[in-house]
């Protein structure tokens, strides 16, 4: 991978981030992600594929809804440099492209908003994209860094406020499509591995007002549609779903994993679909990162996966970067039992505090990041390795192997013969479930 150089270097005073080992007090290196490090013969980076998202790290000022950001990007206009809204695209492109050099990523993620600007009218707006993504290409070439995925952003302008798949409006629906349809084609043109499909204001803020069939149903002939013309425009990849149960809406109805795979089972799009995981997401639809990793591994349409955390204290999308070793191992036993991430990749969609404002921040964000699920990598592997959580659990199934429990998994009983069975019983095991255990086996894996 080559450094990328612009016209301008915006993060100064940083050099290429290198693999330092744990021993480095070097902020700016990785102490567990070595990238060429071989595990169950593939590369770290090939297990882990990194991904940098363009709207938090190069769109993301820090603003809140009390008030306004507390980073002044060198690439953005400010009250001492004017610029256009493209030649401030461009520039931020450049940093774009030294960021994730500098920190040898090897994917980036975008919105079409994110690269490149809204214009005045659909068609401008879609001119601007085309023209950005032209420049992103070369830049691609020019340093081998890829797009992991594309997507467009249905939820900021104010004629999404209900949605846009989902809107009751037919004529905002249609100007949906018209984003979605040239956000396929920058993912196509810049040979994105995914197209991800993140329903921000698909839902309800109330139902009194709310036409709940008829929306899913829009929802799901625009996903098919969509599904049709990214075939047509030579798109190979992975269309992604990515589950969220609220926020901005008071319901979304992808809302979690088990209810955007019922849905895309209802409407026969799972053979082109699969989901794209975010922790926070998770935690706020109120189960565990992992449950919503295992229920997609189990379909058999785990995609992709959004890196970050929430915060337990309070149920909100916080977006932090994750750093807690213990949730990357779980998360990462899943991955490794699913076969990996295939098309899929690791995307920081996670945000700097408020306060992280030195140049410095960013990279030692994403360092932290990849360091987590570096760390959770080697030691899921070394657990699963030791066989001691197959053991466990294949012994915890063992009624099911042999005998009538056995005859009952392959549907050998009726509903009868099996209540009999039970009837002949005087006593029922009851076999530990081994918990703490196992929780304790982690921990020491933790640190071997
Ligand atoms: C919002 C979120 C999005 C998607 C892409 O919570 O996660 O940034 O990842 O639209
Ligand atoms: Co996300």
């Amino acid at each position: 991978m080559a450094l990328f150089k612009g016209n301008r270097e915006y993060f100064t005073g940083v050099n290429e981030i290198k693999f330092e080992g744990l021993e480095s007090d070097n902020p700016l290196a990785f102490k567990f992600y070595n990238p060429t490090k071989i595990i169950r013969g593939k590369s770290m980076k090939e297990h882990l594929r990194f991904a940098v998202a363009y709207w938090h790290s190069f769109c993301g000022t820090g603003a809140d809804p009390f008030g306004g950001g507390t980073r002044t990007f060198p690439w953005e206009q400010n009250n001492e440099t004017k610029m256009d809204a493209m030649t401030t695209a461009m520039n931020k492109l450049d940093a774009a492209f030294e960021f994730f050099s500098k920190l040898s990523v090897p994917y980036y993620c975008f919105h079409d908003r994110d690269i490149s600007p809204e214009a005045e009218t659909l068609k401008d707006s879609i001119n601007n994209l085309e023209k950005i993504t032209g420049e992103a290409k070369l830049r691609q070439k020019e340093t081998g860094i890829k797009l992991l995925w594309g997507t467009a952003n249905l939820f900021s302008h104010p004629r999404f406020m209900n949605g846009a798949a989902t809107n009751p409006e037919f004529k905002i629906l249609a100007s949906g499509a018209s984003q979605v349809k040239a956000a396929i084609d920058a993912t196509v043109e810049l040979e994105g591995e995914n197209y991800v499909f993140w329903g921000g204001r698909e839902g309800y803020g109330s139902l009194l007002n709310t036409d709940m069939a008829l929306e899913r149903e829009n929802m799901a002939r625009f996903l098919s549609m969509a599904r049709d013309y990214g075939r047509k425009a030579g798109f190979k990849g992975t269309f992604l779903i990515e589950p969220k149960p609220m926020e901005p809406t008071k319901h979304q109805y992808d809302f979690d994993a088990a209810t955007v795979i019922g849905f895309l089972k209802e409407y026969d799009l799972h053979r082109d679909f699969k989901l794209n995981i975010e922790a926070n997401h998770a935690t706020l639809a109120g189960h565990s990162f992992t449950h919503e990793l295992q229920v997609c591994a189990d379909a058999n349409m785990l995609g992709s996966i959004d890196a970050n955390r929430g915060d337990a204290q309070n149920g909100w999308d916080t977006d932090q970067f994750p750093v807690d070793i213990y949730q990357t191992v779980e998360a990462m036993m899943v991955v490794l039992n699913a076969g990996g991430l295939g098309s899929g990749g690791l995307n920081f969609d996670a945000k700097l505090r408020r306060n992280s404002t030195d140049t410095e921040d960013l990279f030692i964000a994403h360092i932290g990041g990849m360091d987590a699920f570096a760390r959770g990598l080697e030691v899921a592997d070394s657990l699963l390795n030791s066989n001691v959580f197959s053991t466990i659990k294949s012994n915890r199934y063992s009624s099911y192997k042999i005998g009538d429990g056995l005859k009952f998994t392959k549907g050998e009983l009726d509903f009868e013969q099996l209540a009999t069975i039970a009837l002949k019983e005087k006593t029922f095991p009851l076999v530990s479930g081994r918990q703490e255990l196992l929780e304790n086996i982690i921990n020491q894996y933790l640190f071997r």
